[in-house]
């Protein structure tokens, strides 16, 4: 038997952007290392353990949202469509989608290359009727896909409120691109956390068995590994809160002494309780994300959330790039 077959697209995102943001971010004040760079192969296995933690509400939450929604979501997007997956990741809830909507294609866009390969592979497998695609792409960087130059109905799939991790002119931009990969009277589908009491907000960024502290911390080891630095994860430890000002969560990695880190040539002091930040999760209003998508050029055609209102799920249609 031959193997499935995946088209494999890869744009090479990888270590020479890990070592040149890791030293722009250091020598930055505040420091921050951007929220992509988690996403190494023990990255991506910690985070799919944060998906399965009691506190950690919200993949859960949108999977129950994504099932109910799905005889609507089949009726406003109909059959044939090419589904686009931003960040796909391990790529478990596309395949509530994939049933339902019968796209003809379906297109993985991720940047961590083996878990893009893995997924799409059994994707490949277990639905032979689809036609796979992959593409090894930092789509923060723009969204250019051989794969979707055909001009079928474009679906973008952005599950698990990814979109929080940007502040709202990046988001903008980034919907921005997604309009233009999809086209007049294309979609997106997306996942949107919402605001809610601060102390449930706390609690799923940490969690009492420590996996979002080492999924932080991971970064480090990280560094470590493939870039020439001395840098002792130990010495740091995992900070996270929410700031309502802001109206995100942000990580932080926070030195526990102070110390003086090595990357290449170059050496960074820090104070005792100097910090990183290495992530933002912005949660949103029904409304609000509306307002957001708007300045993109998308409508809200509609909104699923669950009872308790912890999440919404978003189909939004692209009607024309707004003037910029
Ligand atoms: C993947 C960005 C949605 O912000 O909740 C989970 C990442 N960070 N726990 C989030 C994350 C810490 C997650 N997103």
């Amino acid at each position: 038997m031959t193997a499935p077959s995946v088209r494999f697209y890869d744009a090479h995102p990888g270590t020479a952007d890990l070592h040149q943001e890791v030293l722009a971010g250091l020598r930055a004040t505040p420091r921050s290392i951007p929220p992509k760079f988690f996403y190494d192969e023990p990255g991506s296995e910690l985070f799919d353990r944060i998906c399965d933690l009691p506190e950690y509400y919200q993949t859960r939450t949108e999977t129950g949202i994504l099932s109910r929604a799905l005889p609507d979501l089949a009726r406003h997007i109909g059959a044939e469509c090419m589904l686009v997956e931003l960040g796909s990741g391990a790529s478990k809830k596309v395949r509530l989608l994939l049933e339902e909507l019968r796209p003809s294609d379906y297109v993985g866009v991720d940047i961590s290359k083996e878990f893009l390969l893995t997924s799409t592979h059994a994707l490949a497998r277990d639905y032979p009727w689809l036609e796979v695609h992959a593409a090894c792409v930092d789509f923060s960087g723009g969204l250019q896909i051989p794969a979707c130059d055909a001009a079928a109905h474009k679906v973008a799939f952005y599950p698990g409120s990814s979109i929080g991790n940007f502040d709202a002119a990046d988001a903008v931009r980034l919907m921005r691109d997604v309009g233009e990969l999809v086209g007049p009277g294309g979609h997106l589908l997306i996942g949107v956390d919402l605001k809610k009491p601060v102390g449930l907000l706390n609690a799923a960024y940490n969690d009492a068995a420590g996996v979002t502290a080492a999924f932080n911390l991971n970064l480090l080891h990280r560094i470590r590994s493939e870039l020439d630095s001395d840098i002792d994860p130990s010495a740091f430890e995992h900070y996270a809160f929410y700031n309502p000002g802001a109206g995100r969560i942000e990580m932080h990695l926070v030195s526990r002494i102070a110390q003086r880190v090595r990357v290449d040539d170059q050496w960074f002091d820090f104070e005792a309780g100097e910090s990183i930040h290495t992530e933002n999760s912005y949660k949103y209003t029904v409304a609000g994300f509306g307002a957001l998508a708007a300045q993109a050029g998308f409508r809200q055609q509609a909104v699923w959330v669950d009872d308790d209102r912890l999440f919404s799920v978003q189909l939004l249609s692209f009607d024309a790039p707004p003037p910029a």
